[in-house]
């Protein structure tokens, strides 16, 4: 079967996180996807958090499936010679490298056009334009910068950030969708255009919900927040709201039966207002459905404690797994804490292709993370990481078009770095 992105060719000089989700999402729409890596040393997190000695890390392998790699020194100007004549071979640069380094390298936006005017130039940096812009950044700063932590944790603790890597991963696939329209775009102007995401305005992106409340306070207290309830008053800016649901519908993580031993056994449980009266029935407090106290959502906000209490005493009874079965059966909105192990357990998550093993010819098999997004005219087969330079002599020959001479010629030069790193049978 087709793929959504067959024919698109993508230049990818990314390393670390945030380009890697963007390209690596790209291949699996089925774009030719050619990883360029520093020779001898490749993406730093191939030898990052290394669990299997000698193998490319799971930090590596996860975010750079279905590539090519090629190694090439950037600063030699045989390497130079190999990356200019890809920039004319492919649809789209994508890079994240620090602020100015792709200028240092002498591909500048003006002379990537000048090789290529159909090439879009894709970026992640930590900051846009503005006083920070030189800025090195990694994810934690982002979610510092972008309003993440501010918002994330307890009230009375210290900022927060979050496992989702909202910064890194959020930013890709922002840029992702940034590519894909550019793309859709050159389609009726034929040329090519600048594409930036930067981790700040990523973060900012998703924590929309946080800048809503901020305008809110100007009118008075947020009410559903905990502390409306236990009567704190408000600061200037959002506070910390722990676990308090983000949205109009009031939520909270509640105690599950095993709770002292299991530290997720826990569920989400949210309140939503058309489900009010079956939630009375199900904890056993049918009175609550009538009771001027209760009955209605505006009443129930300064007793969020005690109904959430009263809620948890009947969840502390049950297991995750079985609450979550009696709520749903009356389509009340909750979820189990499911932890990393349970995840990667659960079979029916490996049957969608939202996880998936992966055979690797130096560290075994592996489970990473499939393609998030379904495509019913695109599925997505994920492969393997490629080794260092794996497949450097067959993009020269084949993308190029480089015969043998040429190809000893360059790599004499040294710009290719050593042979490639053979692989065993697999
Ligand atoms: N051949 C020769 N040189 C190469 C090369 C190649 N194939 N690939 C990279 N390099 C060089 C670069 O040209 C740069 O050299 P100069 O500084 O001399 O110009 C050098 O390698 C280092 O690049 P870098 O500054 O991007 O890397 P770093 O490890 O120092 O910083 C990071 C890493 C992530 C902080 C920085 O790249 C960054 O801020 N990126 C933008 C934001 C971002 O994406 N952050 C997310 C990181 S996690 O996803």
């Amino acid at each position: 079967m087709s793929k959504a992105l067959d024919g698109v060719r993508i230049l990818d000089f990314t390393h670390v996180q945030s380009g890697p989700t963007c390209t690596q999402l790209l291949a699996w729409f089925g774009a030719d996807v050619i990883k360029v890596e520093r020779p001898g040393v490749g993406d730093i997190t191939r030898g990052q958090l290394q669990d299997v000695k000698g193998a490319d890390s799971l930090y590596f392998t996860m975010l750079n499936s279905n590539k090519r790699s090629i190694t090439i020194d950037s600063k030699n100007p045989k390497g130079k010679e190999v990356l200019e004549a890809l920039i004319k071979q492919c649809d789209v640069l994508v890079e994240n490298f620090a602020p100015g380094a792709l200028d240092r390298m002498g591909l500048t936006w003006a002379h990537v056009q000048s090789l290529n005017p159909r090439m879009i130039v894709a970026s992640v940096k930590g900051f846009g334009p503005g006083p920070y812009a030189d800025c090195k950044v990694y994810e934690n700063v982002a979610q510092c910068a972008g309003g993440a932590a501010s918002t994330t944790g307890f009230r009375d603790g210290i900022p927060l950030v979050t496992g989702a890597q909202i910064g890194d991963s959020g930013t890709g696939l922002h840029l992702a969708l940034g590519i894909v329209a550019a793309l859709f775009q050159r389609e009726t102007t034929g040329r090519g255009q600048k594409v930036d995401a930067a981790m700040q305005d990523g973060v900012l992106n998703l924590c929309r919900v946080k800048l809503r409340d901020q305008q809110r306070l100007a009118h008075g207290p947020l009410k559903e927040y905990s502390q409306f309830g236990e009567g704190i008053e408000f600061g200037d800016a959002v506070p910390r709201a722990a676990n308090d649901s983000g949205g109009g519908q009031p939520g909270r993580i509640l105690k599950c039966k095993g709770w002292e031993q299991d530290g997720n056994a826990y569920i989400y449980f949210i309140t939503q207002a058309p489900v009010w009266e079956k939630i009375c029935d199900v904890i056993g407090e049918p009175g609550w459905k009538t009771d001027p106290d209760y009955a209605k959502p505006a009443a129930r906000l300064p007793r969020l404690n005690e109904i959430f209490g009263r809620i948890e005493s009947w969840t502390m009874a049950k297991t995750k797994f079985e609450a979550m079965q009696i709520l749903n059966e009356y389509d009340i909105p909750c979820g189990p804490i499911l932890s990393m192990k349970e995840i990667a357990e659960d079979e029916s998550l490996y049957a969608t292709g939202t996880l998936v093993r992966v055979p690797h010819p130096t560290r075994g098999e592996y489970i990473t993370v499939g393609n998030p997004i379904k495509l019913s005219d695109s599925p997505t087969e994920v492969v393997r990481s490629p080794l260092l330079g794996e497949h450097t002599q067959e993009i020269l020959r084949d993308v190029l078009g480089f015969n043998d001479a040429k190809v000893d010629e360059i790599q004499a030069s040294g710009a290719l770095g050593d042979a490639p790193q053979r692989i065993a049978a697999e």
